[in-house]
């Protein structure tokens, strides 16, 4: 059983294996981000750059080092006390398998459909595709309550659809429609649902973590000023490797720590910021470290697993909900997909693309339900079935939905008549007395 006290009496956490307990087909894979290794291995996460090496001169600092490893906790230990008191050895029980299995095929099923209909010209603007980052967005979200909430990127589909946005209000969406999330307006970036708590799709990278992180306040000031008791709300803050070098990823760890925030931070290292290698523009790629700068846990998972996923995002989410402050989680994920659609994906290394396609999240979910007597195939098969439906009629849906009026257009931008920062009057708003009252009604 995951304990309390799992996360929160780590200084410093460390990448960890789930000893077996999980998915026997990516135990090759594990031990990805070990300090202690020096050569990239074909199947470690390290194998996409050739150039990353450490000195041999911080190699014997490590190696000096015997309490490095014993210094942290490791996940695994969560997960072997997990398997000791429990009667099954599994981390799943069948119906949470099924639950997330149909997750991640509707995120995948929906993407492939987003593609055809973009290449049809159903959907204008860059749209980005989340297809073999379905783990990390099924591993986590699928933990939550309604109440909590949920920040997204741009590449932000899936994270609505596991939220529990309908398929068809988000067809909509990227169809321009008015029965879309956003009435049509927001598009495939901006995502949003007050009713699911999908605080949104943001375009600007690293524009969502300060949202999210006051979402978190939200919550425990709530909590805390306004003594609603029951307010334990949780907020999941996702965004990508690329985006951690920026300013606002730091500051809000800071604040988060400082006030031991109700947030989980969710890094989907998918290893690339467009065409950019996270190798070549980080000074240290391993991302989860930045956690314990900040005096929070940082973990990093295969985000490959969804049970290896799953296993850390209920320790984290415990934590946050039992106000023991935020973590930091990396999950180590690739996209199966070009940046957008508009990415021929000239860039990356087939070699690479086929090393993360053998560890497709989907088969491996599949192949591990089999295995244990969890679902047959047919009724993995009756799952893909019901799924083609839904995504078939969210597109007949959104197709046959209207397009908004012109004047929607116009609705809540402001601006001024003659020019920006003009009055009516034509002389300068900030010449005016009264200019910080504002003048915006509402
Ligand atoms: C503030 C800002 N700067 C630059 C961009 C252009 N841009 C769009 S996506 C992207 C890369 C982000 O990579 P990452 O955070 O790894 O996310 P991924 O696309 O891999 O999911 C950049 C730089 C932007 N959208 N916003
Ligand atoms: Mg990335």
């Amino acid at each position: 059983m995951a304990s309390a006290s799992a996360f929160s009496a780590t200084k410093v956490t460390q990448p960890f294996s789930l000893n077996g307990t999980t998915s026997r087909s990516h135990e090759k894979h594990q031990s990805f981000f070990d300090p202690l290794r020096t050569a990239p291995s074909s199947s470690s996460f390290l194998g996409s750059t050739r150039k990353l090496r450490l000195s041999s001169a911080s190699k014997s600092k490590v190696l000096a080092n015997p309490n490095r490893r014993s210094a942290v906790v490791a996940v695994s230990d969560v997960v072997k006390e997990k398997k000791v008191k429990s009667t099954s050895n599994l981390l799943i029980t069948k119906e949470e398998g099924l639950e997330v299995y149909e997750d991640m095929i509707l995120g995948r099923a929906f993407e492939d459909m987003c593609a055809q209909m973009y290449y049809r010209g159903k959907m204008f603007g860059f749209v980005h595709l989340y297809n073999g980052q379905e783990a990390v967005s099924t591993g986590f979200i699928k933990l939550l309550k309604r109440e909590d909430s949920v920040v997204s990127t741009y590449r932000d589909h899936v994270h609505a659809l596991s939220k529990g946005v309908p398929a068809r209000a988000v067809m909509s969406e990227l169809f321009g429609k008015t029965t879309g999330c956003c009435r049509g307006q927001g598009g495939s970036m901006h995502m949003f649902s007050k009713e699911h708590n999908l605080i949104g799709g943001f375009a600007f990278i690293g524009e969502g973590i300060p949202v999210a992180t006051g979402a978190a306040f939200s919550s425990k000031y709530r909590r805390e000023v306004l003594k609603e008791a029951d307010c334990d709300h949780v907020t999941l803050a996702f965004f990508g490797d690329g985006t951690c070098n920026n300013g606002q990823f730091f500051e809000c760890l800071n604040m988060a720590a400082l006030w031991k925030l109700p947030i989980v931070f969710v890094v989907e290292n998918n290893l690339w910021a467009i065409g950019m290698s996270h190798m070549r523009a980080t000074s240290d790629p391993e991302i989860w470290k930045k956690g314990p700068a900040f005096g929070m846990p940082g973990v990093h998972v295969d985000g490959m697993d969804v049970l290896k996923v799953r296993e850390v995002a209920k320790e984290a989410i415990g934590r946050a909900r039992r106000g023991e402050g935020p973590t930091l989680v990396e999950c180590e994920t690739y996209r199966f997909r070009g940046h957008s659609l508009a990415d021929p994906d000239e860039l990356r290394d087939p070699a690479e693309k086929a090393r993360y396609a053998a560890r497709d999240p989907i088969t491996a979910l599949k192949k591990y339900m089999i295995e244990n007597s969890l679902a047959s195939e047919a009724e993995l098969k009756a799952i893909e079935k019901k799924i083609d439906e839904v995504v078939e009629e969210a597109v007949e849906f959104a197709d046959e939905s209207p397009h908004p009026s012109r004047s929607q257009l116009l609705e809540n931008v402001f601006a001024d008549p003659k020019g920006f920062g003009i009055g009516p009057d034509g002389r300068y708003r900030c010449e005016d007395p009264k200019f910080t009252e504002g003048t915006a009604c509402v």
